[in-house]
């Protein structure tokens, strides 16, 4: 029993069969297990729009139902920048170092108290033939001026909950993924996959 996500990203591969697979007995499969798959053009301008791309270009040439995850984070001082450019930030071939050093530096100007942030992750599930649904899910939180923490991955390490005193990166991996974005959203998503499917 599977589910293929349309993502090459592995460290949301293993946030999400964590949290996915204990419940549903779904283990989670990403792309890499794959050959000769359509380019997936993320062209939208929306979470949503990005995640239900990626679920379809893959469902379709399956012919299987597909998820796929578009997140990223937004900050309110940016105008919600880096939003759905959060992987490729600071260009391309972007890596996550430069990707938070470019946010540093954005931000080098704005005080403490105005850095509030969010980590938003749509989550898309596409099956042939039906219309794609969305779930959403947020974490709210403010960008540091260093980055601290070596777990997760992407701008974890410069993401800070108030609640906690710590960033998403000093979260130990079970934390994180109680109450992360991806958390709220993989929620959602098992609530609608129990409710349409009857697992
Ligand atoms: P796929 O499109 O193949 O799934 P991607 O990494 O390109 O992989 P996105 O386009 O959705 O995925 O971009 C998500 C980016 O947002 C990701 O690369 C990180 O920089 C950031 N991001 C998303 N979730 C995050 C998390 O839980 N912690 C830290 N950063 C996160």
């Amino acid at each position: 029993n599977e589910l293929v996500f349309a993502t090459g990203n592995e460290h949301k591969v293993t946030e999400l069969n964590a949290m996915i697979e204990p419940i549903l007995g779904i283990r989670v499969v990403g792309l890499s297990a794959f050959t000769g798959l359509p380019e997936i053009v993320e062209d939208r301008d929306t979470f949503a729009g990005n995640a239900a791309k990626k679920a379809e270009t893959i469902a379709n040439h399956l012919q299987r139902p597909v998820a796929a995850d578009d997140s990223g984070l937004t900050v309110a001082a940016l105008n919600g920048a880096p939003g759905v450019h959060s992987a490729r930030y600071a260009g391309e071939r972007a890596t996550d170092a430069e990707n938070n050093a470019k946010l540093l530096a954005a931000l080098a100007d704005v005080p403490a108290g105005e850095r509030q942030a969010s980590f938003v992750c749509v989550l898309a599930l596409a099956v042939p033939g039906k219309p794609t649904d969305t779930v959403r899910g947020e974490c709210t939180g403010l960008i540091g001026q260093v980055p601290k923490g070596d777990n997760g991955f992407g701008y974890d390490p410069l993401f800070q909950l108030p609640d906690y005193a710590k960033t998403m990166a000093e979260l130990v991996p079970e934390e994180k993924n109680r109450i992360s974005h991806r958390a709220k959203a993989v929620k959602q998503l098992i609530a609608y996959l129990n409710e349409r499917y009857r697992f």
